[in-house]
């Protein structure tokens, strides 16, 4: 790293900034200038602890040195190879090295360069393997309320944040949406998974009932459903929708964008729930967040189907210039290697009973309605100031920065996603933070 910090721009008209009140950001910018294991140094020189791995994407941490190096010297070696009808080596061994730690049956991977792409390239292997499966009438997608699928047509069409669908008109047909699994009244202050709710999985088998499941192509969920404020499923529900599939036929998807690549403490959150889904999305820890990629990982009997007909035709209409692209494969074989050398896919479990206690520890404080825990990730929701959603959240959000510590909100919930390296004093010194913030909002 170097010493000297680049300095803040002074003038930030033109850059539209994402999922941001750029008016509220521009007037008092946070910005950050470097990164090193556990901390971001800001424009002034303030060292920020990562509460958050970034955006829930740089699980070793930043500034790690393999991956720093397998990028230096892949961007000297090979930047680009074509992505259509051309191979290089790297990406062949990024996927093998990807479906060793899959559930068993997950053979197969196809590459993006984001969560958002993973999920509509799932969705549509889901409806493309019923046509070749001669069940062309299962179109039918469904999703959950609450759920966060990315940003994309087809992802926010099955997601359920109302927010970041009601601007959109009529997206995709065809959708429907099972209930979300928060049930407050009985399951606040619930540490890990909690117990109340595995039944309303049997929503889903109403849904088949009003749609004829022979017209469902496939059902979308994220084992933990992150972005809406960290919704654990409660005991049993995801077997119960691992059930129901199987019943009626249909894809089960795990949206695992959050919960892949170690943040409960397992390889994916299908391995921490003992459930296998038959396509799973995943993005973000994939490479550290250091380089957009993402992958779906696809069971061998679907992909399997496709692999019918001439041998010079293409087999599925889709790709990206970038799938698969060489510096993002590097940087992901980098990451791998992170996490094997330290052991970071299941250190989540070791550190969950620390992090646990740790963050529930902040019920007395001002405000606090709940607190929610699984792996490495944890929620305190507040409750919100009268009349004004977020503003709470928001507040404790700027807050928590000019204190040191980054955290994330969504509306009135903080969300916690720790890198996978984090060490009980950073824990320590998170929730210490935390305490200072929440008494200090309004
Ligand atoms: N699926 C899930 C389950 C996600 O959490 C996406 C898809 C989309 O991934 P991309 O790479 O297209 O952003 C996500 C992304 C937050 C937050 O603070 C969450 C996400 C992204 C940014 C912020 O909750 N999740
Ligand atoms: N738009 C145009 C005009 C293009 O030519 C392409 C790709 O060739 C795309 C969009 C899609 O871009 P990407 O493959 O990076 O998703």
């Amino acid at each position: 790293m170097s010493d000297r910090l680049e300095p803040a721009p002074n003038d930030l008209r033109a850059f539209w900034m994402p999922f941001t009140a750029n008016r509220q950001f521009k007037k008092q910018p946070r910005m950050f200038a470097a990164a090193k294991d556990m901390h971001y140094t800001t424009t002034e020189g303030r060292k920020v602890l990562d509460g958050t791995s970034g955006l829930w994407c740089c699980n070793a941490g930043h500034g790690r040195p393999l991956i720093t190096e397998a990028i230096q010297k892949q961007a000297a070696e090979l930047d680009y190879a074509p992505a259509f009808q051309i191979g290089h080596p790297k990406a062949f061994e990024l996927a093998n090295r990807l479906v060793d730690l899959a559930p068993d049956g997950m053979d197969h991977v196809f590459f993006t360069n984001s969560g958002s792409e993973s999920v509509d390239t799932a969705l549509k292997i889901a409806l493309t393997y019923h046509r070749v499966n001669g069940q062309g009438e299962r179109t039918r997608l469904i999703g959950r309320e609450r759920g966060y699928h990315g940003v994309n047509f087809g992802g926010i069409s099955v997601g359920g944040i109302s927010g970041n669908r009601k601007m959109f008109g009529s997206m995709l047909n065809g959708v429907d949406h099972m209930p979300h699994t928060h049930f407050p009244e009985q399951n606040a202050f619930t540490r890990g998974v909690p117990e109340h709710g595995g039944d309303i999985a049997d929503e889903l088998e109403k849904i088949c009932a009003l749609h004829d499941p022979s017209t469902i192509a496939a059902v979308i969920v994220e084992p933990v459903a992150g972005s809406t404020g960290v919704l654990i499923p409660p005991t049993g529900y995801l077997q119960r929708l691992r059930k129901i599939c199987d019943k009626h036929g249909i894809i089960l998807i795990f949206d695992e964008v959050i919960t892949g690549f170690g943040r409960l403490g397992e390889n994916f959150g299908a391995d921490y729930f003992g459930v296998t889904p038959d396509l799973m999305t995943t993005a973000k820890g994939l490479t550290n967040g250091v380089i957009p990629m993402g992958a779906v990982f696809v069971k061998k009997e679907i992909h399997d189907a496709f692999m019918n007909g001439p041998e010079h035709l293409i087999e599925f209409f889709h790709g990206y210039t970038y799938s698969g692209n060489p510096m993002a494969c590097a940087a992901a074989l980098g990451t791998l290697d992170t996490y094997a050398e330290e052991g970071l896919l299941t250190r989540a479990a070791d550190m969950a009973s620390y992090w646990e206690d740790a963050l529930h520890d902040l019920k007395d404080c001002p405000n606090v309605i709940d607190i929610r825990n699984v792996g490495l990730i944890g929620a305190i929701e507040l409750s919100p100031v009268e009349g004004e959603p977020a503003k709470r959240g928001f507040e404790a959000f700027v807050k928590a920065f000019d204190m040191g510590c980054l955290i994330r909100i969504t509306a009135d919930t903080i969300a916690l996603s720790p890198p996978l390296i984090i060490e009980k004093n950073h824990i320590d010194e998170l929730m210490g933070c935390l305490r200072k913030v929440l008494n200090e909002v309004a």
